[in-house]
Parts: C-alpha cells; structure tokens; sequence
C-alpha cells in the first residue's frame, strides 16, 4: 500500500455537497482505502475573478493503484460530478481533485507532477494537508510543517471545529 493525499476542491453548484460525496467516493476507489479526512475549509479563489468561493480539502488514502490508474479514477469522478473536460484551465468547477503527493514519488510530466506543482504555494491545500499529516515529509520539499508555516491564513476559513 502506498500512502497517498488528495486535494478536493468545489466551487460550483453547492460545493459543500461535491466534497463531502466526493470523500464517500473515494472510499469506494478500488483497492484504496480511506484513512482520513480534513476538515473542509472556504479558500478565495484563485484564478480568473468573479468566481465563487472554494470549499478545499484533503484527504488521506492508502492504495494499491499505481499513479496513472489513481489519475485516471479521479478525472472519472470528477466528470461523474458534471466537470466538462473541455472547460478552460482554472474555471469554476464542481469538483477538482488533485494527487498532491503519492508515496515518495517525485516525477514532473504535463500528464501527471508529483507531488502536485502548486502544492507549496497554496494555503488551501498546505493547511489541511496539515491537519491529516502533521509530520509529512513532502518529497523534494522538505517538511510540511515549515511549508506551511510560511503561507499566510489569507481568505482561508476553516469551516469546522479543528483537530
Ligand atoms: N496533472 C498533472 N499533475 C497532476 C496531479 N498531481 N494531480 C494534469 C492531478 N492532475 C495532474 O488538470 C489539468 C491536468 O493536469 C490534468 O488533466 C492532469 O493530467 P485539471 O484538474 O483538469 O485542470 P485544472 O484544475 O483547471 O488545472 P490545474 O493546473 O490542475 O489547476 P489546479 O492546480 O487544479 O487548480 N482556488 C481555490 N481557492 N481553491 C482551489 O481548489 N483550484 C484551482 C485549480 C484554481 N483555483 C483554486 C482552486
Ligand atoms: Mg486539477
């Protein structure tokens, strides 16, 4: 089993609902297991304005997927939750789910960069990563606890009481 954290976010059509069903659904991945879950935060976003806000999460999975086969299991459950796969790169989206990091895996691909290229910069994937994983070692960046100690609670809500 490889440890493995996943990043959810929503922004469209009652997002609290796509990620709350999204984290049931990746319990019922095959040969996945879900360990945890963070509690879900309300993030500004990030990209083109006039967007809604995010709700984020992580969540923490052990698997037996290689890294292609969990790609391609999550771009399915994302367009079974309406995600159009032509729409343009940072829109609105009902559900976005990304491989922040896979085991000790560090390969940099347009297909699939892990850990996920924007990981250390964005305070809505490094704060609940955080509260799942305190002691994660990001590979090829360090400790997440100093990552983190470094990006700025800015327009970053946690929407439940926290672990
Ligand atoms: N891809 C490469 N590496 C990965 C990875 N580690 N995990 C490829 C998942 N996918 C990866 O992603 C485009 C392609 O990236 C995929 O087909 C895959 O082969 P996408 O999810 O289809 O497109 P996208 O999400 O529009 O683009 P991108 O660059 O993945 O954006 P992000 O990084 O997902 O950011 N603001 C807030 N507050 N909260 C958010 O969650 N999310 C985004 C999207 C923008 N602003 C946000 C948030
Ligand atoms: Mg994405």
């Amino acid at each position: 089993m490889v440890r493995v954290y996943v990043g959810i976010g929503s922004n469209l059509d009652d997002p609290r609902r796509h990620v709350d069903d999204a984290v049931q659904a990746l319990d019922q991945l095959p040969q996945t297991r879900r360990r945890a879950v963070s509690p879900l935060y309300r993030s500004r976003p990030l990209g083109p304005a006039g967007q809604d806000d995010y709700i984020n999460a992580v969540a923490e999975l052990d698997t037996l997927l290689e890294p292609e086969e969990l790609l391609d299991a999550l771009k399915l459950l994302e367009q079974r939750h309406g995600r159009r796969p032509d729409a343009p790169r940072w829109s609105a989206r009902p559900l976005d789910l990304d491989i922040l990091v896979y085991g000790h895996v560090q390969r940099r691909d347009p297909y699939l960069t892990i850990p996920h290229a924007a990981l250390a910069h964005r305070n809505f994937v490094l704060w609940p990563l955080y509260d799942v994983a305190p002691h994660l070692e990001i590979p090829g960046l360090g400790p997440l606890a100093a990552l983190r100690e470094r990006s700025a609670a800015d327009g970053l809500e946690c929407l439940e009481p926290h672990p």
